[in-house]
């Protein structure tokens, strides 16, 4: 069954798959939230196929080696490991549409399909082939690359890499090889005419001196004798399919390669943007490219580069031993308070340090002191009726009497109305402007730079209603303050909803709940209801004297 035809393909966005060698990190949870935003903003946008891919990379020596050391049978092992991600994407909220694994049979017919494909093109040949090897990293080095060191804890001159400070060990054999070099001219003409492959724009700098400083071919397989637990070179037993190779393939095998077209408005492919961690853009946006080139596949269009979270000044990783446990983080803290902070504060150019305490704080300082208690405030007050003061502002009459106070402002007696007008006319257009603001931000992609743009916009809002004083003057017996006040109400209503629609690819539970609190339907949540009079079918009646609420931010148990 064909899909419907549509002007434009489905929006693509994936993440990194993981490795199973160990259990998710907050490292982790950040690839993951950062993408899962992406895909639905776009589904905000109204694209209802956009598709997140993420999913697990089982392949390799380095899990073979751990699953050794585990004493486990490798497939076992790889099965524990891959549903803790799993479970990690449930508990986060990820909206994935599949979780890939490099195991799955679908996968190795892609697998098997790509390397048949580059070797009828020629871009396989068999060699020879000597260097450092690392397992952790899955990489060869070259010798200027490596450098010895003294390893304190056991006294033991040993050969790491200069990158990643791991262990390499000198490996010589015969393997197949991949024409990397024929694509060092393709790759930079690719880069040089699309400059906005990289985001941040600085990280492609260095690939694109990288590629300019020479390319050489690339060893793609392994002799099974060592690399047992992988994909087998088609007609060639011996040979084992290196890791990277089959890993990168698990992003067109989600888009049907190779039984459905791989190009076109129908077809997944390509990624509209790929979101990697820094240390993985060489193997993104060389490898990857270039085994595409080489069977004619559209490119990447994007890649989302972003950088790392540390603790004490360390990445955070598995095998540093100072992951956080994003379970008990999540938790501790509820799943979108750590989706806010990560996205808010987590480093796309620098490194970023994780602290407790500022999980803590950003929480309770912006949502549940600024955005939760304005909510309250206008929501669910016994003074404050939001229903009526939005049914005020659809029909004609206050909007007419607005429009002749904003031209001419000398018609409203108290001086302190017309600063009040003065000031929800900028409210008025800070508002208006807020989806587009976050959409570009959204667009290029910088989820951080979008859901900082946000809590600026409830900061003030929280500014602009403290000096408003309503509750005095809804109910006044001047009409003109009462006119005023109402419309001014309407604003702030306005922007808690508005605020709510761009939240919700954010911290997807608690914008819908404040969707709920404030009664706005299901069907207006989306961005095409994000400019002020879009909808006025929403709003609370006042509460009775002594009713209660529970409120959408509970306090946090401690804050350490
Ligand atoms: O690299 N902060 O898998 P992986 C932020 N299997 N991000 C971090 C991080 C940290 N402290 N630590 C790790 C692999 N990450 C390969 C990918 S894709 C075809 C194959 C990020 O489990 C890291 O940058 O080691 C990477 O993007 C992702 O987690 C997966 O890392």
């Amino acid at each position: 069954s064909r899909l419907p035809a549509t002007k434009t393909k489905p929006y693509y966005v994936t993440s990194p798959i993981f490795y199973v060698n160990a259990a998710p990190h907050a490292g982790h949870l950040y690839t993951l939230v950062l993408t899962d935003t992406l895909k639905r903003w776009n589904r905000l946008l109204g694209d209802d196929r956009a598709t997140l891919l993420t999913g697990t990379d089982e392949h390799g020596l380095k899990i073979q080696k751990a699953a050794q050391k585990a004493g486990v049978d490798v497939k076992t092992f790889c099965d524990e490991h891959a549903q803790q991600f799993q479970s990690l994407c449930v508990a986060a909220n990820i909206d994935y549409d599949r979780f890939i694994r490099t195991t799955d049979s679908d996968h190795k017919i892609a697998v098997e399909h790509f390397w048949n494909e580059l070797s009828r093109n020629g871009y396989i040949y068999e060699a020879k082939h000597e260097g450092w090897y690392c397992v952790s990293d899955e990489t060869f080095y070259p010798e200027t690359q490596v450098a010895r060191v003294l390893d304190p804890s056991d006294g033991v001159t040993k050969t790491v890499s200069k990158e990643t400070g791991k262990v390499v060990e000198w490996t010589s054999e015969i393997n197949y090889h991949f024409k990397l070099s024929s694509f060092q001219d393709k790759l930079l003409t690719h880069y040089t005419s699309d400059p906005e492959a990289f985001v941040p724009k600085e990280r492609g700098n260095s690939i694109i001196k990288e590629i300019e400083s020479g390319l050489k071919d690339l060893s793609i397989s392994r002799p099974s004798s060592r690399l047992t637990w992988g994909i087998r070179v088609p007609g060639d037993d011996t040979q084992t399919i290196y890791v990277w190779l089959d890993a990168l393939i698990n992003y067109i095998t989600m888009a049907g390669y190779p039984s459905k077209q791989c190009s076109g408005d129908d077809s997944l492919w390509p990624p509209d943007c790929q979101v990697i961690g820094k240390d993985i853009v060489r193997f993104h946006t060389i490898y990857w490219p270039a085994f595409l080139m080489a069977l004619n596949l559209p490119l990447p269009r994007r890649f989302l580069t972003h950088a790392h979270w540390t603790m004490n000044s360390e990445k955070m990783s598995k095998s540093a031993g100072n992951g956080v446990n994003p379970f008990f983080a999540i938790d501790r803290f509820g799943v979108d308070a750590i989706r806010f902070y990560m996205i808010h504060e987590g480093g796309i150019d620098d490194d970023a340090s994780y602290d407790n305490s500022y999980i803590a704080r950003t929480y309770t300082s912006m949502l549940k002191n600024q955005f939760g208690n304005l909510l309250n405030r206008v929501f669910k007050s016994t003074k404050i009726n939001s229903r009526q003061a939005i049914k005020l502002a659809s029909q004609p009459a206050l909007r007419n009497d607005i429009k002749q106070y904003i031209e001419n402002p000398k018609l409203l007696q108290l001086s302190q109305l017309q600063s009040l007008l003065a000031e929800t006319k900028i409210q008025y257009e800070l508002i208006q402007n807020l989806g587009h603001e976050v959409q570009t931000h959204m667009s290029y992609p910088n989820p951080r730079a979008a859901i900082q743009a946000i809590s600026e916009m409830i900061r003030q809002t929280n500014k602009f209603f403290d000096r408003a004083q309503l509750w005095d003057r809804l109910y006044s017996q001047i009409t003109e303050e009462a006119v005023v006040a109402h419309y001014c109400l309407f604003i702030t209503t306005e922007t808690l909803r508005i605020i709510s629609i761009l939240l919700q690819p954010f911290i997807p539970g608690k914008a819908k709940g404040a969707l709920n609190m404030m009664h706005v339907s299901d069907s207006k949540r989306t961005f095409a209801q994000t400019s002020i009079g879009a909808d006025f079918d929403y709003g609370t009646e006042s509460l009775l004297p002594g009713e209660r609420v529970e409120g959408l931010f509970p306090a946090l148990l401690s804050e350490d």
